[in-house]
Formats: structure tokens, sequence, C-alpha cells
């Protein structure tokens, strides 16, 4: 599985300019060419372990509200509250805003996730992608249907959707309805490598 790194390494570095920098270019570019390339290309499919967000757990009562898991079974279960009137102008999830909520999954697990709306919000929708400018769904299944359009969720209803995280990323549990994400309607969704499901703040 590709993982998209947020900032790719350049492969050629600005050469200096000056008196007899074109000669200069023309042969690093040959060089590369013939061999540069290569190199470059295997160093970027070097599989590089992935910088997972720190966060402090939530006590277990809170935890319990909106996360569940069965390790035998590698089952997760997800609650998310989208809209309480009283967080962030309504723009978050169970209260949090702008990654503040990190969940965290180990790879391979199934997720069960429930996108609740508060009775007193207006309409939202729920999916985990990989990063703020896309509606791509991290994994297949990792979204409602038409989650900019039609697959909002309307104040007061619930709807679901499963998905297994099969690999590692860090990405977004968000609302992808025009600007809500840019809002700050979105939590940390990190896929680890190992370990148990569990749900934290960044403080
Ligand atoms: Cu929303």
């Amino acid at each position: 599985m590709k993982i998209v790194m947020p900032n790719s390494a350049k492969a050629v570095s600005a050469q200096r300019g000056g008196v007899g920098s074109w000669a200069r270019l023309l042969i690093v570019v040959w060089g590369a060419a013939l061999s540069g390339c290569s190199a470059g290309a295997a160093q970027l499919s070097t599989p590089t372990p992935i910088a997972t967000v720190a966060a402090i757990p939530l006590p277990a009562a809170q935890t319990s509200q909106w996360l569940s898991f069965d390790a035998a079974t590698k089952t997760v279960s997800l609650s998310m509250l989208a809209g309480r009137p009283d967080a962030n102008n309504g723009y978050n999830f169970n209260g949090y805003s702008s990654g503040s909520l990190v969940i965290s999954v180990p790879k391979g697990w199934r997720i069960t996730a429930q996108c609740k709306v508060d009775p007193l919000s207006g309409a939202h929708s729920c999916s985990v992608v990989r990063g703020p400018d896309t509606a791509q769904p991290a994994f297949p299944g990792s979204t409602l249907p038409d989650p900019t359009g039609s697959g909002f969720v309307t104040a007061g209803d619930t709807k679901t959707f499963t998905f297994t995280a099969d690999a590692p990323m860090v990405g977004r549990f968000a609302c992808l309805l025009t600007g809500h994400q840019a809002a700050g309607m979105w939590a940390t969704f990190q896929v680890t490598d190992s370990g148990q499901p569990s749900i934290g703040t960044t403080s």
C-alpha cells in the first residue's frame, strides 16, 4: 500500500546561478538521466513509518460513550455527535474541533462509525479522509454516500458507515459539507501499526 506523504522531497535541488551555470546544469540533468533518477525513485518507494499524533486518553467514562471495541474480532464502534451547539459555533464532533479529538485505530480493524447530529444543530455529514483537500474516502466505504451533497444527516438523526482501516495513516474524521471542515469541523483519525483503539485529545 502506497503512503502519500504531505511533503515529498524534491528529487533535484536548485542549482546556483552565475558563469557556467548552464553548463553545470546540463551535466547535472544528463547525470540524473543516467543514474540519479532511478536512485531517487528507489528512495521514495521505501516505506517510512508515519508520525502519529500524540494524544492524552480521555477518562474511561467519556471514552465508553464514544468508542467501544472487541479485540477478538478486531471491530470498533465509534459514535460521533456532530454539531453540539455549545462548542466552536456548532462546527464540532463530540464538542471538539480542528483535530483536537484524536481517534486511533490499529490497522486491519473494522470500524462502524455512527454519525449522529445534535437535535439542535443544522445538517452535517461524516467521512474519513486523508487530508483537508479531498472528498475521497481514505478507505473503501469510509464515508456516508455523497458526503458533500445528499449524504447529510439532519438534526436528531443518525447514519452509519462501516469500513476496514487496512493501512497506517494520519487523516481526518470530517464533515465535508461546504465550509464546515474549514470552520474546524474535523477530528484527527489515525490508523496505527499496532496497539488498541483509543480516543484522546491533543491538550
Ligand atoms: Cu458539518
